[in-house]
């Protein structure tokens, strides 16, 4: 999930946000600063190697992994699954032949999406013009992948479309390393993890990027970002989990808001420890460009997506639309 590690999403309803509203949500998020960026140490492309099916994100010592597991087995996350090219990371179906990743994975020409068991192959990688490997924290760090091969029986994600997304619990979702908040990233053990994180940071471009922290039950001084408290089922990226999908759910409707990025750290380790912080893109900054490329589905097509897939077309556009 970062360098191995990356995540984020989106919602309709926050469209109609009245400007004092907005300005709230401004404020509450706490923004790493220039004073600190020389203690940050970011992890770019570190994918996870050799990681087909890893799933994971580090976890509170005091909560039973179970939990996480029974969180990440939820359909609203169904459509997360493991992206590799050349790097290994995680992807979101967001069209029945489009993932969504992060672009630092793009070491190779082509890739392969894995979902549900069943490998497809990725024969178009699109990476956002204005992303610079390396420069992870300038927050493009955004790709598309198209698959040769539609796929069935997963209901693609709907995209978070209003402009501005609320200081709220989001949900990471992907298939990195998993370990505790006192261990750090420890072990790949392929079982399915999700947790949950407030998105109360940024990393000075709050526009495109933002930043969740790994708040430490046990103490406060682990806290960079907003509150101290962690949230039940708090957690934080690991390796393998970059380009993992980051879901906000609004009114019960549960929508992509962010794309996994980097994990960072201010204590000179970023191994996903208390304290760490996660960094994602923002997928409502991003979703005109996204609509650009992804071509409208012909009739002929429409006729063989027949299905889930073509439910997920749909929600997708009018996401778009009510924008
Ligand atoms: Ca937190
Ligand atoms: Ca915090
Ligand atoms: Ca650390």
């Amino acid at each position: 999930m970062l360098g191995a590690t990356q995540k984020r999403f989106s919602l309709v309803q926050l469209a109609r946000l009245k400007p004092a509203q907005s300005s709230t949500v401004r404020t509450m998020r706490s923004r790493f600063t220039p004073q600190l960026a020389s203690l940050l140490c970011l992890i770019t492309a570190a994918a996870f190697p050799g990681a087909t099916s890893v799933r994971g994100g580090t976890i509170r010592d005091d909560q039973p992994d179970q939990s996480y597991r029974d969180l990440a087995a939820s359909p609203d996350y169904g459509s997360v699954g493991t992206f590799s090219s050349g790097l290994t990371g995680c992807g979101t179906l967001i069209a029945p032949d489009w993932v969504l990743t992060a672009a630092h994975l793009f070491i190779s020409s082509s890739g392969s999406f894995t979902i549900n068991g069943s490998t497809y192959t990725a024969d178009q990688l699109i990476t956002y013009p204005d992303y610079q490997s390396g420069h992870e924290l300038q927050g493009y760090d955004i790709g598309l992948a198209h698959l040769t091969t539609p796929v069935s029986g997963v209901t693609p994600a709907t995209l978070y479309s209003a402009s501005l997304e609320p200081v709220s619990v989001m949900t990471f979702v992907g298939f990195g390393m998993t370990g505790t908040g006192l261990t750090g990233a420890r072990r790949a053990d392929f079982n399915l993890r999700a947790f949950q994180n407030m998105a109360d940071g940024d990393f000075g471009n709050p526009a495109v990027l933002l930043g969740a922290d790994f708040d430490n039950p046990h103490s406060p001084a682990d806290n960079y970002f907003g509150d101290p408290t962690p949230l039940l089922l708090e957690g934080c990226t690991a390796y393998g989990d970059s380009g993992g999908g980051v879901f906000l759910t609004v009114n019960s409707t549960t929508y992509l808001a962010g794309v996994v990025s980097f994990v960072a750290a201010t204590d000179g380790n970023a191994n996903s420890d208390y304290g760490d912080l996660t960094g994602f893109g923002r997928v409502s900054a991003f979703r005109d460009w996204i609509g650009l490329q992804i071509p409208e589905p012909t009739s002929s097509t429409l006729l063989a997506w027949f299905g889930l897939g073509m439910l997920g077309w749909r929600r997708y556009r009018r996401a778009r639309g009510a924008a």
